[in-house]
């Protein structure tokens, strides 16, 4: 049992950084004439460009071999063939198997659970096909004209995101909303403009306890009974997406009307499951599978390309290279387009919940940076925003570049701008200008000397900041599969590295009980346990004012 910080592997990406951390970006495209090819690669319609990164041959090459060191292809093996990879909750990890469209089978202790998740997906498709005909009525005979989602974490983001991704291929007459927040604002605010009579509440809970998600469905299903009477008004506008089949019959809705899934579907990794239900009604069922098939392509590339060619795999190890040896300390995600306005949230469940762990699977204590904060937002936005600390601030921010080289809505040179952007911003990024540029800038239009030396000194870009660019053709159902799946294995992969159990989240749990006796003390009033001071003194300022 030991950290990988003490493998010969480590050690000896730890030397080639000391070599090479003062180097510059645009020496080593001048020292490696095919290095822009080289570093390029595309897999099942994603183009990737890692050129623009603070590595060279022989880096990847020391990182390939750190990732043999640990294993990282018997990991694969194991996660895809069912092994209880999750040891910290002794289960299986298999979003895979969900969109393993070749129907190879995949065992967990023995039984297929292909013939389950086909079982799931002709339901799904039915039910979907009825509420999208009108077949499926709320109880006064009227068609579906609204779908609202409450969940949260696992059971939100995923859907939301690809809902807002896949927006295009949505109708008119069919929305779909979201409600995570137990905050009331964002349940009323979302009913405030719907029609009981044509709402349709899919109550989206693995285990079907969480706190936020029951007390909204809970206030939903109130919402429903005081418009439409009677009770028998919930079989209709509800249905569930659980585990948890006896706490969706307490609530009063029809396990026929119930879609499961397994407990070796994390939350975060769900939105291939019956989680996916919102996301197949409003962009058709066909159109979901396709969504499936992508992701099932960059699954493929996974499980088989050797390390050199295989996507996750580099991207994992760039990032690594960044959080472990540069003390990057966090990730941006930048999609340059607004239809992936959700990604960055989505992502950063995705990755901060996978491997913000700091213990091995053994229980050590790492010694090592693991996951790092992931965050971002749409460009051209973030331009105008958050975008000057990338450039000139005193840290170091790996990015990712997302774009589609197609518009949904092509409208004038709306699309060309967008993405001159995108180029011009991971172009500057790297090559930077410097104080001699700039000074010469000034001095060209006119600047007295000793201004333009002072300014020059606010005017220089240090450069060499490393970027990814991912491009697809056109942002569908199938390339968004491939993307979602192609970060869902560079989470993976970082976990591995780190020796980390990704497919946990314990750090949750404590905030969730502190909340159950924190709540019980507020309804009554009264403050019984033992609190800090300032605790304390918040909730009886809390008190105080709620009383007065
Ligand atoms: C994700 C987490 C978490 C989970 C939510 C909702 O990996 O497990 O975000 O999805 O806590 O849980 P339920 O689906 O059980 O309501």
């Amino acid at each position: 049992m030991s950290l990988v910080t003490q493998t010969p592997q480590w050690q000896a990406l730890q030397r080639h950084w000391d070599e090479i951390k003062e180097a510059r970006m645009q020496d080593l495209f001048a020292a490696d004439p095919g290095r822009a090819q080289a570093m390029q690669l595309t897999v099942a319609g994603l183009y990737l460009d890692y050129a623009k990164n603070l590595v060279t041959r022989e880096t990847l090459g020391l990182l390939f071999e750190l990732a043999e060191a640990v294993d990282l292809q018997g990991w694969i093996r194991r996660m895809f063939a069912g092994d209880r990879i999750n040891h910290t909750e002794h289960r299986a990890v298999l979003h895979v198997a969900l969109r393993n469209r070749s129907n190879r089978p995949i065992r967990v202790e023995g039984e297929d659970v292909m013939p389950l998740i086909n079982g799931v997906l002709t339901r799904m498709e039915q039910f979907v096909g009825r509420v999208r005909s009108g077949d499926w009525t709320g109880q006064t005979g009227r068609r579906i004209t609204d779908v609202v989602n409450i969940g949260i974490g696992g059971s939100n983001l995923g859907p939301k995101m690809v809902c807002a991704a896949l927006a295009p291929y949505q109708r008119e007459d069919l929305r779909v909303h979201f409600v995570s927040n137990v905050d009331g604002t964002h349940l009323v605010e979302t009913l405030r403009r719907l029609d009981p009579e044509t709402t349709l509440f899919i109550v989206a809970s693995k285990t079907f306890t969480t706190q936020e998600t029951m007390t909204n469905a809970a206030s939903a299903r109130d919402w429903l009974l005081a418009a439409l009477k009677e009770p028998a008004a919930v079989a209709r506008h509800f249905v569930a997406v659980s585990t948890n089949a006896e706490q969706v019959t307490a609530f009063g809705i029809d396990t026929a009307n119930m879609f499961g899934f397994w407990d070796w579907v994390g939350g975060r990794y769900s939105l291939w499951s019956a989680i996916g239900l919102p996301i197949a009604i409003a962009i058709g069922f066909e159109r979901f599978v396709e969504l499936l098939e992508g992701a099932h392509s960059m699954d493929e590339h996974f499980r088989t390309a050797e390390l050199p060619d295989n996507m996750p795999a580099i991207l994992a190890l760039i990032g690594m290279w960044y959080a472990n040896f540069a003390q990057a300390r966090t990730h941006a995600v930048l999609p340059y387009d607004e239809s992936l306005r959700f990604l960055p949230a989505y992502l950063q469940q995705g990755d901060m919940e996978s491997n913000g762990k700091r213990v091995t699977h053994e229980g050590l204590a790492v010694d090592y940076t693991t996951g790092p904060v992931v965050w971002g937002e749409p460009g051209t936005d973030g331009q105008h925003a958050f975008y000057q600390l990338i450039h000139q601030g005193t840290q170091l921010i790996p990015a990712d570049f997302i774009g589609a080289i197609h518009s949904h809505n092509e409208l004038g040179d709306h699309h060309l701008k967008l993405m001159a952007n995108f180029f011009a911003q991971t172009e500057a990024l790297m090559r930077g200008r410097t104080f001699d540029e700039a000074l010469a800038e000034m001095l060209a239009a006119g600047l007295p000397e000793e201004r333009a030396r002072l300014l020059a000194h606010h005017r220089t870009f240090p450069g060499n900041r490393p970027t990814n660019s991912i491009l697809m053709e056109r942002l569908t159902p199938r390339t968004l599969g491939v993307l979602i799946a192609l970060y869902e294995h560079r989470i993976f992969t970082q976990g591995v590295l780190w020796g980390i159990n990704s497919f946990d989240q314990w750090g949750v749990e404590l905030g969730k009980q502190l909340a159950n006796v924190i709540l019980e003390e507020l309804q009554r009033g009264r403050i019984k346990a033992a609190h800090d001071a300032s605790t304390r003194a918040l909730l009886e300022h809390f008190m105080r004012y709620r009383d007065a």
